[in-house]
């Protein structure tokens, strides 16, 4: 990592080697890569993200349930504009904005698009975010990160969160249902038709055939645009996050459309 670079991203720590795990962390580091800017990475701890913010002036900008605002990351400094944005999307738009040579984040007229996309994107892997449940914080940090969690949750220690093996299986299986219907947004068919989600989309004798044959790994087009990484970044996570035999299982599903995408996404997951 160089130590002359233009842009600080401050991204959460992980366990050794350092790398990105979150999924609004992802969302920059792809967006970061992308756009080819100078930048290095400043991992912090995640117990320590409200004290580097408050370091830098960014205010908390997520809520909780009872109303209380928290820190959160990414976040990037930019050192030659003295900028400082702390919000994955704001970011994107900011590294568009500043750095208009080379490759743009948001083709012309889909910053609205590609917000609605974020939210749908960002409620739907959330709403599946338990199955997740190896995140590689650094060994040293879990504790206190689980009393975070235990605190947010007003649980008493993260175990009694756990899963059943049988609550776990019946949520993947909902998961598998709810990606198979965003997944026709790659075969652009269209949204939410079906009262039961099908394996091959729409019912034959309802499609009315104008989608795509090819499926993946982009959204639109021949390469990604930020819409991708967000999508890319749920993926990453989970890559990072899940236990082996489960990834496979959601790498399969789906035509392998989940793998496509994430392996296609390889070159803009260099740490830096
Ligand atoms: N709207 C923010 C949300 C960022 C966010 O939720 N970040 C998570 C990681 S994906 C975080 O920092 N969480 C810290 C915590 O849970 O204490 C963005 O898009 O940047």
């Amino acid at each position: 990592m160089s130590t002359d670079s233009q842009i600080v991203f401050y991204d959460i720590a992980s366990n050794a080697p350092l790398r990105t795990f979150a999924p609004n962390p992802f969302k920059t580091r792809y967006a970061l890569n992308f756009k080819k800017v100078a930048y290095r990475t400043h991992a912090i701890d995640m117990p320590d993200i409200a004290e580097a913010r408050l370091k830098l002036n960014a205010p908390a900008n997520r809520t909780l349930p009872d109303g209380s605002a928290y820190h959160t990351l990414p976040l990037i400094h930019d050192q030659f504009t003295g900028s400082v944005i702390g919000d994955s999307f704001e970011i994107a738009l900011y590294l568009d904005k500043t750095y208009p040579d080379g490759p743009q984040l948001f083709r012309p007229g889909t910053v609205g698009l590609t917000a609605a996309l974020n939210s749908r994107v960002d409620g739907l892997f959330t709403k599946y975010v338990a199955l997740s449940d190896s995140m590689p914080f650094p060994p040293e940090s879990k504790d206190r990160i689980n009393k975070i969690f235990a605190a947010r949750f007003g649980l008493k220690d993260l175990d009694s969160m756990k899963m059943s093996a049988s609550a776990r299986e019946a949520m993947f299986v909902e998961f598998e249902h709810a990606l198979g219907e965003f997944a026709k947004a790659y075969r652009h068919v269209g949204g939410t038709t079906d009262y039961v989600w099908r394996p091959s989309g729409t019912a034959a004798e309802q499609a009315q055939n104008q989608g795509r044959e090819e499926v993946g790994p982009w959204l639109d087009g021949d390469g990604p645009a930020y819409a991708d990484f967000i999508v890319g970044a749920w993926l990453g996570h989970m890559a990072e996050s899940m236990p082996k035999e489960d990834l496979a299982r959601v790498r399969s599903w789906h035509g392998g459309l989940w793998a496509r995408i994430h392996d296609a996404l390889e070159p803009w997951r260099e740490m830096r």
